[in-house]
């Protein structure tokens, strides 16, 4: 048995390694999901879902925006892609602020409403809801490839 001092080093070591993991995987900026985001992404897909039953799969690349998060939160994709937006909330609406890449925040979209954005340029593109990054972190990411 592990005297509880040693725990107590060995969950010091841990919490710095998972310190120390942050810095190298925030070099490209992606957003580590909470398994609450994932769980919320499952319902949003089956929301919109519901909602779109004619959807064409593997069509357009969509984010969905439910419940104060993007799904998925992290996407990436090729230069000249457009990347559609739904919002398949119940009543909240949204936006999408691509304030690092100074493109100017959407206007706010309501339920089943949508906006899209064409990326021309390749690189990092995170991005904020306007009126809930602040209190509810909601936030999304794409990279843009070649
Ligand atoms: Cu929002």
């Amino acid at each position: 048995m592990p005297s509880k001092s040693k725990l107590i080093v060995l969950s010091l070591i841990l919490g710095t390694a998972v310190v120390l993991a942050v810095p190298a995987s925030a070099g490209g900026q992606e957003i580590s999901v909470t398994a609450k985001q994932k769980k919320i992404c499952v319902q949003a897909k089956k929301r919109y879902d519901k909602l779109y039953p004619d959807a064409k799969k593997g069509g357009t690349v969509t984010v969905k925006l439910y419940k104060y998060t993007f799904c998925p939160l992290n996407l990436t994709v090729k230069k000249g892609t457009t990347v559609r937006w739904v919002n398949v909330d119940k009543r909240t609406s949204h936006s999408v602020w691509m304030k690092e890449a100074n493109i100017n925040e959407s206007d706010r979209f309501f339920p089943e409403e949508i906006w899209q954005h064409t990326f021309t340029e390749s690189g990092a593109y995170p991005y904020l809801c306007g009126p809930h990054w602040k209190e509810q972190d909601m936030r999304g990411f794409v990279k843009v490839t070649e």
